[in-house]
């Protein structure tokens, strides 16, 4: 964010921030539920499961400051976090992150700061998700406001190993005893498998839905369609 507005200034630098995070939040949110309904209106199929958002508490805000070792300030939190406002992005398939990824960053006001696919390439610990930290602007009276947002877009499984983990470990950090650690990882090991299996399953189902298409529209245009045997059967029983 390269400046806050005078006007915002004199009042309350913390809540007028607030107030841009939590704008650009509402921005993002209308972006996807856009690109999902045009997805939905072209293929006929809806990338998106749902979409969380979030403001950093400021308990969060400051515990990472310190964690940082950075001075806890408003330009701190400007400056050196890229997560205060946050929107997850759940989906079915692998194949649909990096399809919704690619429709973000060809948004013309969004811009990409960095890319970290944890897809790719895991945590030791076997978070996988994809993150994109992007600005975008948010229009207040004095001009347009380059806002951060990050974006965490993961599968539904990914969520649910990533949102337990969340609640038993990540926050808790050392002292957790490796056996712990060890199952985590072989979770994480199944939840790939899952996403593996339903994303074959899938394409298995696709394909056999084409066939079956073609296979009909091939019958059309014998002119062997599903009724036009019986039609047949009852002017040959009626020529008999
Ligand atoms: P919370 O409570 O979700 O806010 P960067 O922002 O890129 O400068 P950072 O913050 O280390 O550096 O980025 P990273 O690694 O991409 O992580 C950002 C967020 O991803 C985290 O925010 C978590 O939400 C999530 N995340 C990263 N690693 C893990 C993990 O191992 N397990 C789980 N469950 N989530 C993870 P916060 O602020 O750490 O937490």
């Amino acid at each position: 964010m390269q400046y806050i507005p005078k006007t915002y200034d004199q009042i309350d630098q913390w809540n007028s921030l607030m107030f841009i995070y939590g704008s650009a939040l509402k921005q993002m949110q209308v972006k996807m539920t856009v690109m999902n309904g045009e997805f939905v209106h072209i293929y006929n199929y809806n990338p998106i499961e749902h979409v969380k958002a979030r403001l950093k508490t400021p308990e969060s805000i400051v515990k990472k400051l310190k964690r940082l070792g950075y001075e806890v300030s408003t330009s701190n939190m400007t400056e050196k976090l890229n997560d205060i406002a946050g929107v997850r992005i759940i989906c079915s398939f692998t194949s649909d992150i990096y399809q919704i990824a690619e429709m973000i960053s060809r948004q013309a006001d969004v811009t990409v700061l960095y890319v970290k696919d944890y897809i790719k390439n895991p945590k030791p610990n076997g978070y996988k998700s994809y993150h994109m930290v992007v600005t975008i602007p948010v229009y207040l009276s004095e001009g347009p406001v380059e806002t951060k947002v990050e974006i965490q877009i993961r599968t539904v499984a990914m969520d649910f190993w990533a949102s337990l983990e969340h609640k038993m470990y990540y926050k808790l950090g050392k002292n957790v005893p490796d056996y712990l650690t060890e199952e985590l990882k072989a979770c994480a090991d199944v939840v790939d498998m899952l996403d593996a299996k339903m994303y074959s399953l899938n394409e298995a189902i696709v394909k056999w839905n084409t066939q079956g298409d073609s296979k009909e529209q091939n019958a059309q245009e014998d002119g062997l369609t599903d009724e036009e045997p019986e039609q047949r059967d009852h002017s040959d029983s009626s020529s008999e």
